[in-house]
């Protein structure tokens, strides 16, 4: 089962890095060579390119297994999938979508108009991005939350032109899901098409008959979507890179073990490679975790990938001396997700500068975020959290300054204009003020 590992008088608190690269050694996530994907990925991408859309269907033939003619989505599809989409399901579907734009609708800022000096004005302008691709796995379970996720803040930034591809289903003729389908139809996305992988990518980074170019693709997938994404990036703007998902748990005795033991196994779920880490200075607590893991895992559905993930050198029980450490470790790890369920859990979350979300006491479970929160599920993993932020409404803006001085607000600066172009032996940028103001020095 689950791996323990005793950190207990053994992590040094040094250097923030120190810390990172011992935990990572310690902790090491899933192998997840993207790097060799790239290889299978190039011919692809270059087809695309070049062949468009018979390329993207020879593709989806070979590896979705099935021929799609037309891959734009018909407009009687959405209404069929909706129509015929679980009225519960709906009434959830409604309910995640309504929180996520709330909390969307929060974060717009207005411009910022700045003067640092009289008369010269720097205002900055958030633009969104015009014209957006969303990718959407199908694979093992059609994730159409990941569609609220990505949709709802591209709405909400205001980005005029969304295209979404998801592949192509055999046993739903040739469609994607239909409940990303009926999704869509209640998000108001028209433009869907049937294609998957990186022929996917490629066919929004270059357009093809029938589809525009996009400027952003957005959206998790499998090493291949990720593969082509790195690749392309460039040639068109990507989110951060996904990987296999991952829950951190810090814990104490005050947790309730068989909570702890469900949030485990509900990320191991995703995926086989998933990450399961729970950190806790209590012994107690991780003998009582690991006994109410051995009887879920029993009983759960998916038991062959949940314990595939468990069983890994990805996930572990983490001893440590004390909730400090746990801390340090736990910031140092740059989780995913991370689960705080200790006595004083809003006073640590305050601590944490690395995760790509925060899950607070015993009441803010990693599912809940994963569909109705209001918060976003697409979030940095593999440690990215050190240096990225999860989707949200600013991943489709652009920030723009808009410079404005005055006559006088420039010359009476242009000494200083001078001065650097000359330093750095460019001086027709210094001519390019003076010019302006003839018979001064
Ligand atoms: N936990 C996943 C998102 C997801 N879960 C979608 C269920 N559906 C990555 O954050
Ligand atoms: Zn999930």
């Amino acid at each position: 089962m689950i791996r323990r590992v005793d950190l207990r008088g053994r992590v040094a608190a040094g250097e923030v890095s120190d810390l990172q690269a011992e935990v990572n050694a310690l902790v090491p996530r899933a192998v997840f060579d993207v790097e060799k994907a790239l290889d299978v990925v190039r011919p692809i991408c270059l087809d695309v390119r070049h062949r468009g859309l018979e390329a993207i269907r020879e593709y989806g033939e070979k590896f979705d297994h099935v021929r799609v003619e037309d891959v734009r989505v018909p407009a009687d599809a959405f209404k069929t999938a909706l129509e015929e989409l679980d009225p519960e399901v709906r009434r959830a579907f409604e309910e995640s979508i309504r929180r996520v734009r709330e909390v969307s609708q929060d974060e717009l800022t207005a411009d910022i108009a700045s003067e640092p000096a009289p008369g010269g004005r720097v205002t900055q302008r958030f633009v969104p991005v015009q014209r957006v691709g969303l990718y959407v796995p199908g694979g093992r379970a059609p994730l159409a939350s990941s569609v609220i996720m990505n949709v709802v803040p591209a709405q909400v930034a205001g980005v005029p032109s969304l295209a979404l591809a998801s592949p192509p289903q055999k046993e739903y003729g040739g469609l994607p899901h239909p409940t990303i389908l009926a999704v869509c139809a209640l998000l108001g996305i028209e433009e869907v098409y049937a294609i998957g992988g990186a022929q996917a990518i490629a066919g929004f980074a270059y357009g093809f008959e029938g589809c525009k170019k996009v400027n952003l693709i957005t959206g998790p997938g499998n090493i291949y979507v990720v593969a082509a994404k790195r690749l392309l990036l460039g040639e068109v703007g990507i989110d951060s890179e996904a990987g296999p998902t991952e829950i951190a748990i810090l814990a104490d005795d005050t947790a309730d073990p068989a909570h702890v033991a469900a949030d485990l196994i509900s990320q191991a779920e995703h995926d086989p490679m998933a990450a399961s880490v729970l950190v806790t200075p209590s012994e107690a607590l991780a003998a009582q975790v690991e006994a109410e893991l051995e009887g879920q895992v029993a009983k759960t559905r998916h038991r062959d990938r949940v314990t595939e993930a468990l069983n890994g050198q990805q996930s572990a029980v983490v001893l440590v001396d004390d909730l400090d450490q746990g801390t340090a470790v736990v910031d140092a790890y740059a989780a995913e997700h991370l689960e705080i369920q200790t006595a004083d859990a809003e006073q640590r979350a305050a601590l944490i500068n690395n995760a790509g979300a925060i899950f607070v006491g015993g009441w803010s479970p990693v599912s809940l975020g994963d569909y109705c929160a209001g918060s976003n599920h697409v979030l940095p993993t593999a440690g990215c959290a050190c240096h990225s932020s999860g989707l949200s409404v600013r991943s489709f803006l652009k920030a723009m300054h808009v410079v404005n001085y005055s006559r006088d607000a420039l010359q009476q600066v242009a000494g200083h204009v001078v001065a650097l172009a000359h330093a750095e032996d460019l001086p027709a940028h210094g001519a390019a003020v003076s010019v302006r103001f003839p018979g001064e020095k």
